[in-house]
């Protein structure tokens, strides 16, 4: 099967924890390639546009504020199926339909400060990683291949 990109994103309560680097270790111990990093703290702006699909929901200022609130690391994923297989690893969005072994299930009670993002589907994961790395967003990685 082909390579498929996504993007993961350690979000601001998991770099605050001090999780980085256990997001890291899950991805790399499944056998998930990471090809592209960058750590940085999104503005207003930046987190309006990423989550636009929410504008106008009753949660949309407490989720701004808490995506603006510190750092986040972004890692692109870069394997076979790594979209559905970086969805499995991080468990689902409700905190009580995730599975123990999940990183959300694990590190995380909270609907809102969970730890981790990871896109959802293959348009989602090309608008992401657009938004986070821009154009050299394809360029790293080969070492893998
Ligand atoms: P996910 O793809 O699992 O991150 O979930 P969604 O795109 O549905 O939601 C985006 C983020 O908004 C999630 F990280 C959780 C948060 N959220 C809330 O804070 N309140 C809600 O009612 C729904 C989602």
């Amino acid at each position: 099967m082909t390579s498929e990109r996504t993007l993961l994103m350690v979000k601001p309560d998991g770099v605050r924890r001090g999780l980085i680097g256990l997001v890291i270790a899950r991805i790399e111990q499944k056998g998930l390639v990471i090809s592209n990093m960058r750590m940085f703290r999104m503005d207003d702006a930046f987190a309006r546009t990423f989550y636009a699909e929410h504008d106008g929901r009753d949660f949309f200022p407490v989720l701004l504020s808490f995506m603006t609130s510190g750092p986040v690391v972004a890692l692109q994923i870069e394997s076979p199926n790594a979209i559905a297989l970086v969805r499995t690893t991080i468990g689902a969005t409700r905190p009580e339909d995730r599975l123990p072994g999940t990183i959300r299930a694990d590190f995380s009670t909270q609907l809102t400060e969970n730890v981790v993002h990871a896109s959802a589907s293959s348009s989602d994961a090309e608008r992401e990683l657009v938004l986070v790395f821009g154009s050299s967003h394809a360029t790293l990685g080969t070492e893998h291949e």
